[in-house]
């Protein structure tokens, strides 16, 4: 009996010796895990619309450099002029552009469409935009985020494009 035991013991203290060499590995590997699940924490769905105050002013200035928006989302924008002077002098308005679409060639191409508040007839470099305004006013247009990727965003009076630009960025929406 006494035989059986000693070696019944040894077993399992082989067995549990084993055991504990080997777990130590395994606990290694899910500690390093542990960043991963974290992630999942970040798939919210964005809400469905998005609103954007873009303000504008008489020193010829947009508030935003950057807009950040998520693909699928319905963006309404709010270009708003918060100076005092006439559109004829410091006119101004947001226009968006295609990707591949130069910011100082669209710019140069509209100052002489003066009638036409500085947009061309043919617009399919443009995929959203507002009308000029002057001091005091505001408008705001409403339209789908383009595919995930950059884009420019301009003012496209005569010269204003030098400063008043920036990027619209359409995030992946997951
Ligand atoms: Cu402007």
């Amino acid at each position: 009996m006494n035989t059986t035991k000693f070696t019944f013991k040894t077993l399992v203290l082989t067995l549990c010796l084993a055991c504990f060499f080997s777990c130590g590995d395994d606990k290694k590997k899910e500690t390093t895990e542990q960043p991963v699940k974290t992630e999942k924490k970040e798939e919210v769905s964005q809400p469905k619309t998005i609103e954007i105050t873009l303000n504008s002013d008489d020193n010829m200035k947009f508030d935003l450099s950057t807009i950040n928006v998520y693909e699928g989302q319905t963006v309404t924008l709010k270009l708003v002029h918060t100076g005092e002077m006439s559109k004829d002098v410091m006119g101004h308005n947001f226009v968006l552009l295609t990707q591949g679409t130069s910011v100082s060639e669209f710019g140069n191409s509209v100052v002489e469409l003066k009638d036409n508040d500085y947009i061309p007839e043919d617009t399919s470099n443009i995929i959203a935009h507002t009308k000029l305004i002057g001091g005091g006013e505001s408008d705001t247009i409403t339209f789908e985020a383009p595919a995930k990727g950059i884009y420019d965003f301009l003012c496209s009076f005569p010269g204003h494009y030098a400063i008043m630009k920036g990027k619209f960025i359409v995030r992946e929406n997951k």
